[in-house]
């Protein structure tokens, strides 16, 4: 997933404010996670690989880390600038993201320890895969990546009311 692709992204959405305010709240998630499937298919056959969604995550997850030590904190997720956290802000739904983000970092964070590391990360990312193809033919359609997938649950929690 291309980190300055999200970038663009964003910066196209959030500053159509009065764009994005006549939106239904919900399109506006699904065209972000759109955005993000776009990103994540790099062959663009409209299709999800479990490897390129390993590959994307790995990519996000090295961005998420921003101190670089290899594991991510829950302030490292939360405050992860190419993710939802800025839409989630202009929404007003800051306590409803922290929420979503606090039960992800618990999935992931198998240990326990307050820290997920790169490895628990890539564990999380393979049983959501597993959990995201209904069909089991070992590739993610959109609509599977788009109700299936971790992050984009969490984020339906969040900007779906
Ligand atoms: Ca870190
Ligand atoms: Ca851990
Ligand atoms: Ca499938």
């Amino acid at each position: 997933m291309s980190v300055r692709l999200i970038t663009t992204v964003l910066t196209l959405i959030l500053p159509a404010s009065g764009a994005v305010a006549q939106m239904e709240t919900h399109s506006a998630g699904r065209a972000l996670a759109e955005q993000f499937a776009s990103g994540i298919d790099v062959n663009s056959d409209g299709t999800i690989t479990f490897e390129e969604l390993n590959n994307a995550t790995d990519e996000a997850f090295a961005s998420v880390d921003t101190d670089g030590d290899g594991s991510a904190t829950f302030a490292e997720m939360r405050d992860w600038k190419y993710g939802f956290g800025e839409l989630a802000t202009f929404q007003g739904r800051d306590a409803r993201f922290t929420t979503s983000i606090a039960i992800v970092f618990d999935i992931f964070d198998r240990d326990n320890d307050g820290l997920v590391t790169l490895e628990e990360h890539q564990t999380g990312i393979v049983n959501s895969s597993q959990y995201a193809d209904t069909d089991e033919d070992g590739v993610l359609t959109f609509e599977e990546y788009y109700e299936g997938f971790i992050y984009n649950i969490a984020m339906r929690n969040v900007f779906v009311e």
